[in-house]
């Protein structure tokens, strides 16, 4: 057992009115993001992407186990093969009968299909994997608290950090994503969680004409007098 050590934490206060400023200015930078769906080929420093990592890593995680692993690809070979076994899978999704009405219908807006073209096209992929356990360096099994929900904000940290840069990304899931743990050769202990292309958008990029529900249908309050 160890037993807790505190530091101290003082980051300084951001004054009143710069609250405000700020707040304004975070959701005028992130009002701006869309997913992408096309992509430039040009290049991004490799140092920016690891930097988003790093960023993303920061995320508070269940007892601080920090139970994820992001995969960096930018081997051309290997961004075809994700492709070809990413658009296998959403070929069975749309058009092999895996996807139910349903969730067609919700799609169609979207106008998404089973290409993936932009897979091959973006410079870099990251891959997140979950961990369900960790794996200690003696090679005994670790326990994992509040997987999906770690993942997912440290994902969310992701997305806000690539946008920062000016740079654009797409949270996919090609479902079943089994085809990343094999050919990323990841340990029996992960699971893929989310794949993320990455690089600027197009020159001639077009994103679905959609609105953000507004903060009143987002929002219930209780604010005391
Ligand atoms: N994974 C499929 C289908 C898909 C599912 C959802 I939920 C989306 O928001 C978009 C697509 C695909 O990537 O095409």
């Amino acid at each position: 057992m160890t037993n807790p050590t505190f530091i101290p934490y003082r980051p300084g206060r951001v004054p009143q009115p710069e609250v405000i400023e700020r707040a304004q200015w975070f959701f005028d930078l992130m009002e701006g993001r869309r997913s992408v769906r096309m992509f430039s080929a040009d290049p991004v420093p490799r140092e920016a992407i690891e930097q988003a990592i790093a960023t993303a890593s920061t995320a508070p995680s269940g007892a601080h186990r920090q139970p994820w692993t992001f995969v960096l690809i930018g081997d051309h070979d290997l961004k075809r093969q994700i492709r070809e076994a990413a658009e296998e899978e959403e070929r069975t999704n749309y058009q092999g009968g895996r996807l139910p009405d349903d969730w067609l219908e919700a799609l169609r807006p979207l106008g998404t299909d089973w290409h993936k073209e932009f897979l091959e096209t973006v410079p870099w992929i990251v891959v997140l994997f979950e961990q369900r356990y960790g794996v200690d360096p003696a090679g005994n099994r670790l326990k994992h608290f509040y997987v999906k929900e770690s993942v997912g904000i440290a994902c969310g940290m992701f997305i806000a950090a690539i946008h920062q840069m000016g740079l654009a990304t797409l949270t996919h899931t090609p479902s079943p994503m089994a085809f990343l743990t094999k050919l990323l050769g990841r340990p029996e202990n992960e699971r893929p969680f989310a794949m993320l292309p990455i690089g600027y958008p197009a020159d001639d990029c077009l994103v679905p004409d959609i609105t953000r529900k507004p903060l009143d249908d987002v929002v219930i309050r209780f604010l005391g007098t």
